[in-house]
């Protein structure tokens, strides 16, 4: 017998809970089962007394959570017989589309807001083979035109308002429960089109119910200050902040999300650009991960539960990581010192580091 990955994609591994059958094809590229990370540097640091749990999901196949969404989409869209999918997207959704239709042999097309998609996120829907249309609008403006498409012409939204996106997400609130043994206290993450959050609840609701946990998390949202509509209660026209991802000002599901936070006694907050930024920094320097900017408003959004004296001695707060800090290597760049170049050396060089000579025997 040939060894194989304990990994097997969020489908095969959840199947019970999702809405597949025999006949349905499973496309997958191992998506899921990502690491929970105690971010104990950063606890000591603040003196944050509550367990502070990263679930990185930047460590998924296309960097992003998204995929967990895309294999249900895409495996469903194949099962009904769709020949090509369509998204609107501010990066992620596009790459993982874009990569989940190629492995199912579909056509992908993907309406993005022209010049406001991270490099890497762009970069991967092109290699993957889909049809990238860079459309002078924002991303609200290109949801409209995709939701116009869809409901016109024979093509597969993939965006979370189709329903098997959320319950592909879903299962990494599964995960956090079996990773941890229940359900955290609270779970914070950032807030862009809204599903995520909704896709969380749903999932620790569920499992609740399968008795598979035995309570349920406060869920705490946190979006950019400048892209912030459902802190402020109205739609934002022109949403603005350096986390590309999360430039969302009208979002899909935010009236899923507000009930998310009702339910279950949480928050939608805002963050702003700077703190986002300092957390992304915090999250590579004091503990190895590179997450990308809007994830960091996860952190953001803690540090700013930690100032207001809300995190308490015990509690587990899980903050979700949504993506890979590779694909926005722009933003890394502009937030570090350029370092410059150096003279090949070698005692100019143990001379700048400060190294102690070895003794004369070495
Ligand atoms: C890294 O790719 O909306 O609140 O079109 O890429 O579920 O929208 C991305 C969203 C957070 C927000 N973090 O999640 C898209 C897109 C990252 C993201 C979000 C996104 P939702």
């Amino acid at each position: 017998m040939i060894a194989v990955s304990s990994a097997q994609g969020v489908i095969a591994r959840y199947r019970s809970y999702l809405p597949v059958g025999e006949s349905t094809p499973v496309i997958t590229l191992r998506e899921g089962d990502t690491p929970l990370l105690r971010l104990r540097n950063i606890e000591k640091h603040i003196g944050c007394e509550s367990e502070l749990y990263a679930k990185y999901e930047g460590l998924n196949p296309t960097g992003s959570f998204k995929d967990r969404g895309m294999t249900m989409a895409v495996s469903k869209a194949v099962e009904e017989g769709a020949s090509a999918v369509l998204c609107a997207s501010t990066g992620n959704t596009s790459a993982s589309a874009a990569a989940y239709a190629a492995r199912a042999n579909l056509k992908c097309a993907v309406i993005l807001p022209d010049g406001a998609i991270a490099l890497g996120k762009l970069a991967q829907a092109l290699l993957h083979g889909a049809v990238v249309l860079p459309v002078s609008t924002n991303f609200d403006g290109a949801m409209n035109i995709v939701r116009t498409i869809s409901a016109r012409y024979k093509i597969t939204l993939v965006n979370s308002i189709n329903p098997y996106r959320l319950a592909g997400q879903k299962t990494a609130a599964f995960e956090v429960c079996d990773l941890l043994g229940d359900a955290p206290d609270l779970h914070v993450l950032p807030v862009g089109n809204a599903g995520n959050i909704t896709a969380y609840w749903m999932g620790y609701k569920e499992y609740q119910f399968a008795a598979r946990s035995t309570r349920l998390p406060k869920m705490f949202g946190f979006q950019a200050e400048g892209a912030a509509p459902i802190v402020n209660g109205a739609p934002v026209e022109k949403p603005e902040t350096i986390a590309t991802a999360i430039r969302i000002g009208n979002p899909a599901s935010w009236q899923s999300a507000v009930k998310a936070r009702d339910e279950s006694g949480g928050e939608i907050r805002a963050v702003s650009d700077a703190a986002i930024l300092e957390s992304y920094r915090m999250l590579a320097r004091m503990e190895g991960i590179f997450a990308e900017p809007a994830s960091a408003a996860s952190l953001a959004g803690t540090l700013q539960l930690h100032a207001d004296k809300y995190l308490q001695r015990g509690m587990r707060v899980v903050l979700t990581l949504t993506g890979h800090g590779l694909k926005d290597p722009g933003t890394a760049l502009k937030v570090v010192p350029e370092p410059k170049p150096f003279k090949a050396d070698v005692d100019e060089i143990a001379d700048f580091l400060n190294l102690k000579k070895l003794d004369a025997r070495n």
